[in-house]
């Protein structure tokens, strides 16, 4: 059954202005609790030595388990007194300037619904489980809750700049791919990452992709793959630098953009600083 013919409640479609639904938590089935299940175990199996501190301790603080998928409810009160985050459940994705005001607002817009067991490896759009699982737990963490928050207010503002589509790669390799420095060795804390068993190794470990120091102009010139795992990741040092690259107004980097070529997301410049060449 295809997306389009889905008739399930956490698919349905918003009556409300900013696209929010009813997470409807009391109406997922067995199957649907046993596929986070199954989900959630294979993917905490890996974490140890790979995952950054401040996702595991999200995870943690939030009380995610194997038990099932979670109560937003229940988040939203943990999230709430830790940052001000707020989750509200979106039927899939949601278009760009609400996805920004939501974000821009400190609420998470997240999916609610399940994918298929069929689907475990890989699915193409976000569902509850790499909403939940992959981007929640670092919104307990307070420099990242602002992180998040800057960038919906980054968002809002590159619309009327026609720079959406830089903006949007800075997003791609920081919240759902990016890499973070842990003392001499490497730890992950982007989401689309940390929802994929098979990446979160290859992203650490594959000596096939380049792993590059953060930089964020050179991030906004470079094109990336969806259909894929990534084939350059970019290393932050922190969450305190990450948050402090976005202090600046971004217009002046979109006007020398715009007259930049953009990169393939494999190349590599000599100005990079190259922590792992890859053998792509
Ligand atoms: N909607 N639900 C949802 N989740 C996203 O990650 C998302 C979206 N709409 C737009 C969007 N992302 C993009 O604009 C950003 O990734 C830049
Ligand atoms: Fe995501």
């Amino acid at each position: 059954m295809s997306a389009a013919f889905d008739t399930s409640i956490h698919r349905s479609a918003s009556a409300r202005g900013d696209f929010t639904i009813d997470q409807h938590w009391d109406h997922y089935t067995a199957q649907e609790h046993a596929t986070w299940a199954t989900l959630y175990r294979r993917m905490h199996d890996l974490l140890p030595g790979r995952a950054c501190a401040e996702f595991l301790a999200g995870l943690e603080a939030l009380e995610v388990t194997a038990g099932g998928i979670p109560d937003f409810r229940r988040l939203n009160e943990i999230l709430d007194a830790r940052t001000g985050w707020q989750i509200v459940a979106v039927p899939g994705l949601v278009p760009d300037e609400i996805f920004f005001e939501h974000l821009a607002n400190r609420r998470f817009p997240s999916t609610c619904f399940m994918r298929r067991p069929d689907q475990l490896d890989y699915i193409e759009e976000p569902d509850v489980f790499h909403d939940v699982f992959g981007h929640v737990p670092l919104l307990v963490n307070p420099i990242f809750a602002d992180y998040m928050q800057a960038y919906g207010a980054g968002g809002v503002k590159a619309m009327g700049q026609h720079a959406l589509h830089n903006l949007a790669r800075l997003y791609w390799y920081t919240v759902e791919f990016g890499l973070i420095r842990d003392g001499d060795g490497l730890r992950i804390y982007g989401a689309g990452i940390l929802s994929s068993s098979k990446e979160s190794v290859y992203a650490l470990e594959s000596p096939v992709p380049n792993r590059l120091g953060y930089d964020l102009v050179r991030i906004m010139r470079t094109n990336y793959r969806i259909d894929d795992v990534q084939e350059s990741y970019f290393v932050i040092n922190s969450f305190d630098d990450l948050f402090r690259s976005t202090d600046p107004d971004f217009t002046p980097y979109y006007t020398t953009l715009a007259i930049m070529r953009d990169l393939k997301p494999g190349d590599v410049l000599i100005e990079d600083e190259v922590i792992h060449r890859g053998r792509g």
